[in-house]
């Protein structure tokens, strides 16, 4: 027998799944805006240093560029700011949620709401040590042992021929971030097989150009003889140079200064001699985020990891690509 499926009844289903293919998300959970366009809630980590305001700068101009409702929160380097924002994203039924974990741990509650409200989570710039993976679709952002490694070995060859103890200062990221445990892992791994390396004092600047002032000052009154500074970003570099020419000392010559980022002020602090060597972290992750967006949105699987390609700086390499730098 053939049903007569009644007008009404068909109407409905048809409703039902245009409702559906316009929501957002690949399990169509979320609402999606009025004007079918990807709704993407972004909690950003804050406005700390030159390289966030360059990837702030990214994600929105991408947003903008790929058609895609950008809602933006700055936590001002605060996880309960970042939780708070994720939980409103979910009570908004955004499509999608992406954010930059200001420290690696404390995300397992608030993610799988997420997770329960069916709204993928895309991680950018910055790792959580979740180990339940399933948590988020995909993490886009530097290898930041990688960068520290790459410190380590321009120390390692600098130094090469010397013999007596090299006094090294180290100004970390914010405490308990990816990139602050990671670059200080891969630095120390390769100085350590150089006992001539002594790092004598190690210190949070919290990614800040006022911190790494501040700390490099106590760093100077309490070691006497420093021949070499790692800074985990140029900004806390940029300070600890404001802190060694008031001591009366020269960057770059009587303390030598490796930094992480290559932001414009970074590399032009590069080209002028005051820090030595720069490890580039790109910030410009906006584009490929956008992509991974429409891409998880689409219910199309994504690669788990999404590694940003990056490289190193001399000072005359900073001379000769600092005219073209787009941050
Ligand atoms: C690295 C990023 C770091 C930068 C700092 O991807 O999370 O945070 O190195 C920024 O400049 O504050």
């Amino acid at each position: 027998m053939i049903r007569r499926w009644s007008a009404a009844v068909v109407a409905g289903l048809l409703a039902a799944v245009t409702v559906t293919a316009c929501g957002g998300g690949d399990d169509g959970a979320g609402s999606g805006s009025d004007d079918g366009k990807i709704t993407l809630g972004f909690s950003q980590v804050g406005a700390e240093s030159g390289w966030r305001t360059a990837n702030t700068k990214s994600i929105q101009d991408s947003a903008k560029e790929a058609g895609i409702d950008l809602k933006f929160s700055d936590a001002q380097q605060k996880q309960e700011n970042q939780i708070k924002a994720i939980r409103s994203f979910i009570q908004q039924k955004v499509d999608i949620i992406a954010f930059s974990p200001v420290v690696e741990s404390g995300w397992d509650t608030v993610l799988k709401e997420a997770k329960d409200a069916n709204i993928p989570v895309i991680l950018t710039d910055r790792a959580v040590d979740s180990p339940d993976t399933s948590l988020y679709k995909t993490f886009i952002g530097s290898d930041f042992v990688e960068e520290g490694k790459k410190a380590g070995d321009w120390l390692v060859k600098e130094y090469a021929s010397a013999t007596d103890p090299v006094n090294i200062v180290e100004l970390q990221g914010t405490t308990g971030s990816a990139p602050a445990n990671d670059r200080k892992k891969g630095f120390g791994d390769v100085i350590a097989a150089e006992p001539k390396f002594k790092v004598v004092a190690s210190q949070t600047g919290d990614f800040t150009r006022a911190k790494g002032k501040e700390v490099m000052e106590a760093f100077l009154k309490s070691n006497p003889d420093i021949d070499v500074l790692y800074a985990h970003n140029d900004d806390m570099g940029l300070g600890a140079i404001e802190a060694i020419e008031g001591a009366g000392k020269k960057p770059g010559t009587d303390i030598k200064i490796i930094t992480v980022d290559a932001v414009r002020d970074g590399m032009q602090a590069l080209a002028d001699g005051k820090i030595n060597f720069i490890v580039e972290c790109s910030p410009l992750l906006g584009p490929q985020l956008m992509e991974l967006v429409k891409k998880v949105n689409a219910g199309e699987t994504v690669e788990p990891r999404v590694i940003t390609k990056e490289t190193t700086f001399t000072q005359e390499q900073a001379k000769a690509v600092l005219p073209e730098r787009q941050y």
